[in-house]
Parts: C-alpha cells; structure tokens; sequence
C-alpha cells in the first residue's frame, strides 16, 4: 500500500492510506539509517494484520524536506511570530533561508494582534522589498484567518515557530481542531511546549502541519557562495557591486551596502542577513577543514 506519514511516535508512524484509513507501522532500521520518515512523506508499507504490525518499506521520492522543523513535501512554511514571547527574528531569518533553500514559499504570520499591533507594521518594514508575505491575525479575536485561509487552501503548509506564539490556537481556529494549547511559563516568559510532536491534520482544503515550538537553534549547512541568490532584492543590485560575485558584506563598493545606506533597503534585516552569512560561513568551514 501507499500513504501519507501523519507522525512519528518513536519507532512507531501513523500513516493515512486515504482520508480516515490510518495504519500504525514500525520503519526498518535498514530504512532508518537512510533516512528517517518524515510528516508529510510519501511512503510504500505492509500493513501487517494487526494494527501496529506493519512495516515502512521504502520512502517515495521527495519534493524537499526541511530539517527543522523535520517535515517532508510541504508547499509553505508558516512562521508564526508574536509580541509575547518576544521573537527571536535571528532564527526566523534561517528559517526563511532554509525554505528558500528547498523551495518551500515562506509567509510570516504575526499573532496576537490584539496585544499589540507595532510589530507588524515594524516587520513590515524589515522585509520591503522581499517576496516575503507578512499575515497579522489574532487567534483569540479571530483576526486575519480568513486571508490566512486563502493562501493555505489546496496546500501542505507547515506552522512552525517558538512556543506560545500561538501556532495551535491558529489552527484550531483556521480548522476547527481543539488542540491543546499552553500559556508561558512566569519565570522564565518562555512557553511550555504544548505541542510534542509535528503531526499533519487535514480539514476540508487545508492540510496542516502544527509543529513543537523550538527554543534552541539549529545550524544550516549551505554553500556561503549560493546565499545571495536567496535574497532576490539584494540580487537584483548586484550588477551595480565592484566585485563579482560579490556577498554584499564588507566589500568595498558594495552596491547593496550602499543601497542600505542610503535608507532604500531596511538596515535592520541587511545586518540579520550579515549575521546569518557569518553562522554559515562558520558551519562551511568547520565542515570542510
Ligand atoms: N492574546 C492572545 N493570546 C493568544 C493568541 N493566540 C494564542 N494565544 C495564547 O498563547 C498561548 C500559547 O498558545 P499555543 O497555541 O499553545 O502556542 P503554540 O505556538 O502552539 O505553542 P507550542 O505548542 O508550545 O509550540 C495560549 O495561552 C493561547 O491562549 C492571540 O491571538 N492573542
Ligand atoms: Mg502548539
Ligand atoms: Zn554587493
């Protein structure tokens, strides 16, 4: 048989055969060792005669994957962001790098408007001029879902972001689910990981990954030489730089540096961007010393 991965509980995955027809199965080691089943892969199994008996027996083809969060085949990565907890926009900056990287489309969604609306006017402006969508919503007020729905219908998009952003209550609003969702902790203002495991839900035209929050950062193993070409704005200067190829970090007659300079790009995401080529020049290095 073939089917879809829904989610993976230890050796264990839960795989939809058609809508409502759900099979537990164990992976192989031998296919483990490859690679690990991911939500959202395709896969050929033996259903075994007991549910929970059967076997993964190989892993179709993959139109990409990412690695955090680990998902297969999705078309949008959502990245959910909020005032509370404060964001780490650095790690939303390698998270939209990676989507580009597997060309999955990226949107950023800022919630809890209802707190406070500053921000989505400010992120707004860090990313002018990039491809990147920007959706605010509150979940709480229901705010913003039925643009949100727009873009999600007919698609296999994938929520991801820090816990307590409110990735869960989003999707039980977009969908009609009653996941369970979770406050943040008073200490620390940090969330508590409501979410344990990343599990594909479908309801009616939206297929749905909702995802575990992160905290902890995660590098990205790309070629520093290819990381321009994911900025188209930053591209489309790049005849106007004295070097070729240039990587629009400190090189003299940088036409992109000048273009932030002059206040014609945001200065803000440029110096995100300079960070991020620096962690991926580290990683290059570290690799392939
Ligand atoms: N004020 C306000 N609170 C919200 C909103 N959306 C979610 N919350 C609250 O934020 C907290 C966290 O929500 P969750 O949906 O569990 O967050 P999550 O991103 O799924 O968190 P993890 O599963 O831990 O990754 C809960 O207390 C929600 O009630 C919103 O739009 N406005
Ligand atoms: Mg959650
Ligand atoms: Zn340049």
């Amino acid at each position: 048989m073939e089917g879809t991965v829904l989610q993976g509980i230890g050796s264990f995955y839960r795989i939809e055969e058609e809508p409502g027809n759900v099979f537990t199965c164990r992976a192989q080691k031998k296919l483990r060792k490859v690679a690990a089943p991911l939500p959202g892969d395709r896969v050929r199994f033996s259903p075994g005669s007991e549910d929970g008996d059967g076997w993964i027996e190989e892993i179709l083809p993959r139109k990409n994957a990412l690695i955090r969060p680990a998902v297969a085949n999705v078309d949008i990565l959502a990245l959910v962001i909020a005032p509370v907890p404060e964001p780490d926009m650095q790690l939303i900056e390698r998270l939209l790098l990676s989507a580009a990287v597997e060309q999955v489309r990226p949107i950023l969604i800022v919630n809890k408007q209802d707190l406070d609306e500053r921000m989505a006017l400010r992120i707004r402006k860090e990313y002018a001029g990039s491809p990147l969508e920007v959706f605010e919503t509150s979940a709480t007020e229901r705010k913003g879902i039925i643009q949100l729905r727009e873009v999600l219908e007919g698609q296999t998009a994938c929520f991801a972001g820090q816990s307590a952003v409110g990735k869960s209550s989003l999707l039980n609003v977009l969908c009609g689910f009653s996941l369970e969702t979770g406050g943040l902790s008073r200490k620390t203002e940090r969330g508590r990981h409501t979410t344990r495991r990343a599990e594909l839900m479908t309801a009616g035209k939206l297929r749905i990954i909702d995802t575990p929050g992160f905290s902890l950062l995660d590098v990205l193993e790309l070629d520093p030489a290819e990381m321009p070409g994911f900025y188209p704005e930053y591209e489309s200067l790049t005849g106007g730089c004295r070097f070729r190829p240039c990587m629009h970090d400190r090189e003299p007659g940088c036409a992109v540096r000048a273009a932030v300079e002059e206040g014609r790009l945001n200065r803000i995401r440029y110096e995100r961007y300079r960070l991020l080529l620096n962690e991926v020049r580290e990683t290059w290095k570290e690799r392939y010393r």
